[in-house]
């Protein structure tokens, strides 16, 4: 305990107490204050591959990069067991789980009690966003995985600087992780929003156990940015400049394993691409947004890495992703080709030998080789479309605000909100088919406004107030959009090719923003006119046409009259703004 010490003295005081309280309960053998230098890194490496947390990977394709295999029960976040501990229940909310704080604490703290005994205690301090942002915000995560400690130093500002800023700044959310015995019926992982703390026990999946990511850039950080206006969401935000050099910023909301990876990462086609389209990334899951002096929303990226779904992910769909992962990236729950590359379905047409279990991959079992929801841990600075903006402390100004779902029927692959309540509503009726990256059935349909179903930190119907909120008089808000890539045709393919091709329907929305182009005007928005969009070299069926750029009356009053059902089920807190626009759009369905 010999670095706790050194620091005791300092300004650091109540964060050293609150180390050894901590210490006093987990009983670990070692304490280790985390700097974030290589040496650092390269120790706890190697340490990892000498106990077989982490395997080496091809040293020629793939240098310094690494396998983790997580236990098979422990490989998606845990919604059921994630609960938002307020001390009133109705500032939870009917979306999240509730539990009352003091007895989620007793809980906690008998899980925690000695589980560290035997296990190195790591602190980490942490930055969300650039370190010099008056926009970021700073956390410690204590834990006992040097797995987490690793990715938290990619996907975070991590080590000294952090430590330096939460001196400056006196303030931090207080996160405590711990493996335990990854059984997951001691599995919890709980937010104490009005004291700035999380306790997560019992997983090491990034979801529920890098802390700063889902934890508290959103859990924590939306009930935050409630009462300080801003807004902390599940989106990625990409730069899209056009020939003539006007750059605009997009921030994009799409449910876990949608794509937004993908599209954060777009490469256009080739004839924009020609003509002088660039799309640049700022960050692919998290933007935390506030209103700047000229009354545009101004946005950070929180995070410093990506933390992606490797299934998928290809030379087509996301070349860029590709080229992020030749080096320096740890890959988890993947399989592994015969010379130890890694592998999973979608990658291209070897056959792995090893599945992400790590025994030998059989072909003719029909089961995938890799997980799922297996991941890929790199710096958001090795993606050759990184910007520089996104290290830029005062956050990028967003011209457009795009929801999304995957609906393989009903929704249209573009429309615009007629104004800023509207787009409100078309955040908070999103819906979309379930995936992977939780635990549970997917491909079922479950309403997911804003993305933020599983991440919200506070009762929806106040979330959607706050939303309401930032239509001030001299506010000049972003446009806001809705998106359906996942359209299906009645033989169940596809309708539109998606990746790439988003590019055209980027541009449209600009044309929007810019005012050079009108728009069918339906109930539930302006849909584009077909030959507004850029369809060059793109073939749609005759069906493909109708579906994505149609709207079908009927089904849509259907649907508005469950986003009214699912509206009510918040009682008197919804927001009357909302439900009026509701049933202003139900009425004109008919
Ligand atoms: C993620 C998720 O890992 O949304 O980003 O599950
Ligand atoms: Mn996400």
């Amino acid at each position: 305990m010999t670095d706790i010490a050194q620091n005791s003295q300092s300004k650091l005081e109540a964060l050293n107490q609150w180390v050894l309280e901590v210490a006093r309960l987990t009983r670990p053998d070692r304490i280790h204050w985390c700097d974030g230098s290589d040496a650092e890194n390269e120790a706890l490496i190697q340490a990892m591959q000498a106990d077989g947390t982490l395997i080496k990977l091809n040293e020629d394709t793939h240098p310094n990069s690494y396998l983790h295999r997580s236990h098979p029960d422990d490989v998606a976040r845990v919604e059921h067991l994630t609960f938002v501990c307020t001390t009133n229940r109705d500032d939870a909310g009917p979306n999240n789980h509730w539990m009352a704080p003091e007895l989620a604490r007793q809980q906690m703290d008998s899980l925690f009690e000695g589980c560290m005994e035997g296990r190195t205690m790591y602190v980490v301090p942490y930055c969300m966003g650039p370190i010099d942002s008056p926009l970021s915000r700073c956390g410690v995560e204590i834990t006992d995985s040097a797995y987490v400690v690793a990715n938290m130093r990619i996907m975070t500002r991590m080590g000294a600087p952090a430590l330096a800023r939460i001196e400056r700044d006196g303030s931090y959310v207080k996160g405590l992780h711990s493996t335990g015995d990854l059984n997951p019926d001691r599995r919890f992982i709980m937010h104490f929003p009005e004291e700035l703390e999380i306790q997560s026990f019992g997983s090491g999946y990034g979801g529920n156990a890098l802390l700063g990511k889902k934890c508290h850039a959103l859990r924590i950080a939306s009930h935050q940015a409630q009462s300080e206006g801003w807004l902390a969401e599940h989106m990625l935000i990409l730069g899209i400049e056009n020939p003539k050099g006007d750059k605009h910023y997009i921030a994009a909301a799409f449910p876990s394993a949608c794509g937004k990876t993908n599209l954060a990462m777009l490469i256009p086609p080739e004839g924009y691409v020609r003509d002088g389209w660039k799309i640049t990334t700022i960050g692919d899951d998290i933007c935390w947004m506030r209103p700047g002096a000229d009354g545009r929303l101004y946005a950070i990226n929180p995070e410093a890495g990506f933390f992606g779904v490797a299934p998928g992910t290809s030379e087509k769909s996301n070349p860029n992703a590709l080229a992020s992962l030749q080096r320096d990236a740890i890959f988890t729950n993947v399989a592994v080709t015969d010379d130890n590359q890694p592998w999973w379905e979608g990658l291209d047409k070897r056959v792995p030998a090893i599945d992400w279990r790590g025994n030998v991959y059989d072909f003719n079992a029909g089961k995938p080789a890799a997980h799922p929801n297996s991941r890929f841990t790199v710096s958001a600075k090795q993606c050759p479309s990184y910007s520089p903006m996104a290290e830029d402390p005062q956050g990028v100004p967003i011209s457009a605000i795009v929801f999304g779902g995957r609906r393989a029927s009903l929704v249209p692959l573009v429309f615009e909100a007629r104004d800023w309540t509207h787009g409100v509503l078309v955040g908070a009726a999103m819906g979309s088919e379930t995936t992977a990256a939780a635990t549970g059935a997917v491909g079922v349909m479950r309403r997911d406004p804003m993305a933020m179903k599983p991440f919200c930190g506070y009762n929806f119907a106040d979330y959607f107030a706050h939303w309401l909120s930032f239509d001030q008089a001299n506010a000049k808000l972003p446009k806001v959009f809705h998106v359906n890539w996942f359209r299906k045709g009645d033989a169940g393919d596809f309708l539109w090719p998606g990746f790439g091709d988003n590019m055209r329907v980027l541009e449209w929305m600009l044309k929007r923003v810019a005012g050079e182009v009108d728009s069918q005007e339906t109930p539930i928005g302006h849909l584009p006119k077909i030959e507004d969009v850029n369809l060059e070299g793109v073939e749609l069926s005759q069906e493909a046409r109708e579906k994505l750029f149609g709207y079908d009356r009927e089904g849509w009053r259907h649907e508005f009259a469950s986003i009214g059902e699912y509206l009510d089920e918040y009682g008197p807190r919804m927001p009357e703004a909302l439900k009026d626009e509701q049933k202003a759009t139900a009425r004109s369905l008919g």
